[in-house]
């Protein structure tokens, strides 16, 4: 059997990941219905089949700057951490999901933590805008937005203009809303066989014997980064008992390493 196509979703709270992942992969996981998140851990998708290609979603939390955001920075610090522990297997391709009528600082942050903190440029990456249902046809809001996106440094293979929503208060709309679901769905699919790399790419050496340094390199970039752009200033030197615990107990890491991740990683 081939190996199947990762893809790691990401983008600010509520944008529409989970709607977006749900509908790719034809499956129901809860979507969020206020301002609040409602995705705090990742989420892996099965495999699913998509023009004979095997696909694997993984959607991520919203990150948010701390004061926004929905969980305080040490909780989101942790689940970034099990997140990249549980990516070990590397992506072929990264997909940011931003709404058509909210582009803030906070789609450039997430798109510089991840696309160059956290994958130093390696991984290719998408964009998918949800909300285009206003616009006809969907492709419409690229053509008004392109140079806009462009001249904010966000640079992408691709942009997607999709509606992931249901018509659920008026549901007279729904058949229109399951077509543009559909359409959208077509559109994301082609692009992801289009645009993923032909062997996954890793964020960090999870095989050798210098597994705990390598991560640790990387998970220091990725704090200083959400210090500096999320100002995620809660973490205090007594996380660092928590973060040991964390380590070992949640992401199954040995005494040792944890020992190491944390000294190589320089809480203090
Ligand atoms: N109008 C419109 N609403 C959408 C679209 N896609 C998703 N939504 C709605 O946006 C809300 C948030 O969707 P989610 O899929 O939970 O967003 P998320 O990015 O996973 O949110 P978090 O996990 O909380 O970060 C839900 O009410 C969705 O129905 C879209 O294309 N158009
Ligand atoms: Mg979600």
């Amino acid at each position: 059997m081939t190996e199947p196509i990762r893809v790691l979703v990401f983008g600010t709270v509520g944008t529409g990941k989970t709607s977006c992942c749900n509908t790719l992969a034809g499956k129901k996981k809860e979507v969020s219905n206020q301002a609040r998140g409602v995705t705090f851990t990742s989420q892996v998708y099965e495999a699913f089949e998509a023009n004979g290609k095997s696909i694997v979603l993984t959607d991520t939390a919203g990150l948010n700057e701390s004061e926004l955001g929905t969980v305080p920075a040490n909780e989101a610090f942790m689940q970034l951490t099990k997140l990249l522990k549980n990516s070990n297997e590397g992506y072929n391709l990264l997909i940011q999901v931003f709404r058509a009528s909210r582009l803030t600082i906070l789609e450039k942050n997430n798109y510089d933590l991840f696309v160059k903190g956290i994958a130093n440029l390696k991984i290719p990456v998408i964009l998918v805008v949800t909300g285009c249902e206003g616009f006809f046809p969907m492709s419409q809001w690229r053509e008004e937005n392109r140079e806009y996106v462009e001249s904010s440094d966000l640079i992408y293979k691709d942009i997607i203009c999709t509606c992931f929503a249901k018509a659920e208060q008026r549901t007279e709309l729904e058949p229109i809303y399951a077509r543009l679901r559909d359409e959208s769905r077509q559109a994301v699919l082609a692009a992801i066989i289009k645009y993923a790399t032909e062997t996954p790419v890793k964020f960090y050496d999870s095989t050798g014997q210098d597994y705990a340094k390598s991560f640790a390199d990387m998970l220091k970039q990725v704090w200083e980064f959400c210090r500096e752009r999320f100002k995620w200033y809660l973490l205090l030197a007594a996380f660092e008992g928590v973060f040991v615990s964390f380590l070992v107990d949640v992401l199954e890491f040995s005494e040792e390493d944890a020992r190491k991740i944390v000294e190589f990683f320089n809480i203090n």
